[in-house]
């Protein structure tokens, strides 16, 4: 019998292994139980499925002279822009979504100057909400223009919202009634997903990359729930002396060691919750692996797939969160 595979994650569909991914009842389904559960239950399941079969996924997406859409999540631009681009050759144009979750009195124009900073080669950039239905029409305008067959893929790290955008392009650009599978989960895309859109366009799903470094692999699902941007971030502003520290949630706490008074600006997701504390006397989080950070003016503490801090002075800082989870510094990005 011919292979089948599911229209919402493009796993090879089968009857035989309730544990294993595609598992179905009936192989006269279209849609695996580990989607059907997720869509209809939001009962979520991680998949199994390795980085490495991803990769391998992407490099055969660098074996086409098709147009390659990088899709990134813009809470999480810095990690999300990397990795990809090493698998392929492809013409790419950059899209940055979740537009929705930034402030609204960011311009888009210091986003994309924050991205020329970067000197990324791309043949063009767009900012777009797929969840807000914003910039789909000037999306689709440039795919028409670049593309350089019918097929045009959209890759990236995972929960970019790849699935979310084409979904999105589905509904208000063709009459197809497919239902791409999305969760707020590290892979739910487990394979290449073609749509037709009409008869000059395929649009292809991909599964996203897997970033090791990012803390939605290290949160169990109720947490990861809280990290969700539905609506745009309120950035909560502290001014901050040495010796005090913050903790956010129980996820990360940061200890302010040395530097002149400073103020310290969270962009993370609204529904975690923040204290401003002495560090002396508190030993919550401590725990945590350590890790020491040296700022210079205008810089940002980045936590991978959680968000970032603004800090306008110098500053030496003491961050305590899950060793897998990474943390950097770059410049004040807004
Ligand atoms: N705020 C906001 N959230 C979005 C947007 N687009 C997608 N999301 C959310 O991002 C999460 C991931 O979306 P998916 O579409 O499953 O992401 P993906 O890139 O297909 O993920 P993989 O299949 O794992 O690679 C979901 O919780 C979406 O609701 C957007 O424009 N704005
Ligand atoms: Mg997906």
């Amino acid at each position: 019998m011919d292979k089948k595979f599911c229209r919402g994650c493009g796993v090879e569909l089968q009857n035989e292994n309730i544990a294993l991914e595609g598992y179905v009842n009936d192989l006269d389904n279209d849609i695996c139980q580990r989607c059907f559960r997720m869509n209809n239950y939001g009962d979520y399941q991680v998949s199994t499925k390795s980085n490495e079969e991803f990769i391998s996924i992407l490099k055969s997406v660098g074996e086409t002279n098709n147009l390659v859409i990088h899709l990134v999540d813009l809470v999480n631009l810095d990690k999300d822009l990397s990795d990809i681009k090493k698998y392929m050759s492809n013409k790419m144009m950059l899209v940055l979504n979740k537009r929705d979750a930034l402030p609204k009195s960011v311009k888009d124009e210091k986003i994309i100057n924050y991205i020329k900073g970067l000197g990324l080669d791309y043949i063009d950039i767009v900012i777009i909400s797929a969840n807000k239905n914003y910039n789909i029409d000037l999306l689709i305008s440039k795919i028409m223009k670049y593309k350089t067959s019918n097929q045009v893929y959209v890759v990236g790290k995972t929960n970019t919202g790849k699935s979310s955008l084409i979904n999105r392009l589905i509904h208000d650009y063709s009459d197809n009634i497919s239902d791409l599978t999305i969760s707020p989960l590290p892979s739910t895309t487990l394979n290449l997903v073609s749509i037709v859109m009409n008869k000059d366009l395929v649009l292809v799903d991909t599964p996203g990359l897997i970033d090791r470094g990012n803390i939605t692999n290290y949160l169990r699902p109720g947490e990861l729930k809280k990290l969700i941007n539905k609506k745009e971030i309120k950035p909560k502003t502290y001014q901050i002396k040495a010796g005090q520290c913050l903790i956010i949630d129980d996820i990360v706490r940061i200890d302010y060691v040395e530097g002149e008074r400073n103020s310290f600006t969270l962009y993370i997701p609204n529904s975690l919750k923040v204290k401003r504390m002495n560090a002396k006397k508190q030993i919550r989080l401590k725990e945590l692996s350590e890790l020491n950070l040296e700022l210079g003016y205008r810089e940002d503490i980045v936590i991978n797939g959680l968000g970032w801090v603004k800090l306008v002075d110098k500053a030496k800082v003491n961050i305590y969160i899950d060793k897998n989870v990474e943390v950097f510094t770059r410049r004040n990005f807004i």
